[in-house]
């Protein structure tokens, strides 16, 4: 159902609510991605395995006060595992969407994942993607704030075209998830706004 709103949506702007956005989910292993994706998908916490290749999932999310303005969003997971990382290009490449999940409990992990995050980053095809970081795992004790990921993450050493945002999350009871999409939808928006607009003026 998604691809059929993708193949028609490139020519009708005017209906932005109509467009499937492809975005990624990327982050070490153990971040809580695939939870992510079913908490998105079933509204649900499941139990999950590593994943050892990737899921993907088409999920209709209403975003802003307008119930009837329901974006479709294609989602693909990504196995975080070491040895299936230098896949993640592959799966990046003309997305619309980056969404980097950490588990902000797992502050020994932080600069492993922001050596992750900013090589991905740093992938020409990837330029201006804008780019939303889940915290995850908010519901456990000790977890780090969204400004102290951002802070540990180096976010302000990525590019000036990447608009980004941190939100705070939980696969386990959903918090913070509708936000964070919204906020990263807000972002795709504007980015292809100034994109219709740059091609216009060449
Ligand atoms: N407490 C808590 N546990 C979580 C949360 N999200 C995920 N988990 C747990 O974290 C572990 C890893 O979750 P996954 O979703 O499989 O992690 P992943 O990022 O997909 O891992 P890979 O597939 O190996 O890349 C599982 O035991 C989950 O139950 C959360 O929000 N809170
Ligand atoms: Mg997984």
């Amino acid at each position: 159902m998604g691809n059929q709103l993708s193949d028609i949506s490139p020519s009708t702007p005017f209906l932005p609510h109509l467009q499937c956005l492809h975005i990624v989910l990327i982050g070490l292993d153990n971040a809580g991605k695939t939870s992510l994706l079913y908490r998105l998908k079933l509204q649900d916490f499941v139990e999950t395995i590593p994943t050892k290749g990737f899921n993907m999932e088409h999920i209709q999310v209403s975003i802003g006060s307008a119930k009837a303005n329901i974006s479709t969003f294609q989602v693909w997971d990504v196995g975080g595992q070491e040895k299936l990382r230098p896949l993640w290009k592959s799966y990046t490449r003309r997305t619309d969407g980056l969404v980097f999940v950490v588990d902000a409990a797992e502050v020994e992990r932080m600069e492993e994942a922001k050596m992750e995050l900013h090589k991905i980053s740093r992938s020409a095809e990837n330029h201006g993607v804008p780019l939303l970081v889940l915290a995850n795992k908010q519901d456990l004790e000790a977890t780090m704030s969204t400004s102290q990921v951002e802070k540990v993450l180096a976010l302000h050493e990525l590019s000036s075209t990447t608009s980004h945002h941190t939100q705070g999350c939980s696969a386990l009871d959903g918090r913070g998830l509708q936000v964070g999409l919204e906020k990263l939808c807000e972002m795709i928006w504007k980015r292809k706004k100034m994109m219709r607009k740059s091609k216009k003026k060449t």
